[in-house]
């Protein structure tokens, strides 16, 4: 396949692996590699020794390139950029922030970064300082999320960088993947369709909630905090929705109070199966994830429609 993404990375596919936090670990990651695509750890909140260990762990499964999401909300996000640099690690996908401050260093030790930018003028930025590609994350995705939708925000990333663009959300197939590179995408990010893959460690229950869930499953909370996240509705989400119809009435919204709720909220779905009072983040595309493969399958399948769509 003629593709820049493919060409600079050194991978088969133009398929990255969404970096789940608490879920993207060295088993789910190594397995992407193999089948050709893109692994990536997410390092999430952990700290550098966990997710060190899975990098370490990660090298040990697979001979291909993988790579490492940095999540800048992490309180320790220093250490995890120390870690990539020493660990030799090619490439880094970013997201929730700006990660400009850490560009000398990734440029320094000859790392590859990739950041998710949620708007036009975020990609602008991110050419200019460096970055090798940007995700163009649309708001169908799960987990934290901007405020455009893929099929919006793509092409007008698209018509505004000439670096490579991935497009992130609301991708799970040929079909999604296709429609993407129509948009002028390079390549594609996909994370809700990995959540059931036979690698994927995340507890039973969280994985029969994606199988389970339709097309309107899913929930936007967390708008009032300025952290707006896609989770599916359980009870965790409808008492979340109550109070932030509870503080937004008020002249001096109590913010410490979504703190409390949000809490170790995605530890406990993901590790405990607690579905009902964790997080379950998930993507719109949900309602149309209803099988458990391998990651092999996966990709195979995705390529095969693409190719035939394409064709
Ligand atoms: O980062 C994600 N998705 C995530 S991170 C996460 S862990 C978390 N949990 C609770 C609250 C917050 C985080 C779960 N899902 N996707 C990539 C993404 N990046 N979406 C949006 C952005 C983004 C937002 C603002 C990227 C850059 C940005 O720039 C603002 C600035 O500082 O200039």
């Amino acid at each position: 396949m003629d593709n820049r993404i493919c060409e600079i990375l050194k991978i088969k596919y133009p398929i990255f692996q969404g970096a789940m936090a608490w879920i993207a670990d060295a088993s789910l990651a190594s397995a992407v590699s193999n089948a050709g695509g893109l692994g990536i750890i997410a390092a999430g909140n952990a700290p550098a020794d966990v997710v060190g260990e899975e990098i370490r762990k990660c090298k040990e499964l697979t001979d291909k390139p993988f790579g490492v999401n940095i999540m800048l909300l992490s309180p320790f996000v220093e250490d995890i950029v120390e870690l990539v640099c020493k660990e030799n690690i090619k490439v880094v996908t970013t997201g929730a922030g700006n990660p400009s401050k850490f560009m000398d260093k990734f440029k320094e030790n000859g790392i590859s970064l990739i950041p998710v930018v949620p708007s036009v003028a975020q990609a602008k930025k991110m050419e200019k300082i460096g970055a090798t590609a940007v995700i163009a994350e649309g708001m169908e995705s799960g987990g934290h999320i901007g405020k455009i939708t893929t099929m919006a925000l793509v092409p007008q990333v698209v018509d505004a960088v000439e670096i490579p663009v991935v497009a992130a959300g609301g991708i799970a197939d040929g079909r999604g993947m296709a429609a993407s590179f129509m948009l002028g995408a390079e390549a594609v990010q996909i994370g809700t369709r990995f959540l059931v893959a036979h690698e994927c460690t995340v507890h039973r229950n969280y994985k029969d909630k994606i199988l389970k869930a339709n097309d309107l499953a899913t929930v936007i909370t967390g708008q009032i905090t300025g952290h707006p996240v896609r989770v599916l509705k359980n009870r965790l989400t409808n008492a979340f929705m109550q109070a932030e119809k509870e503080e937004m009435a008020k002249d001096k919204p109590d913010l410490e109070r979504f703190d409390l709720l949000g809490r170790g909220a995605l530890q406990k779905s993901v590790k405990n199966g607690d579905i009902d009072n964790g997080s379950v983040m998930s993507g719109q595309i949900a309602g149309m994830v209803n099988k458990e493969q391998s990651c092999e399958e996966i990709i195979t399948e995705i390529m095969n429609g693409f190719n035939n769509l394409i064709k």
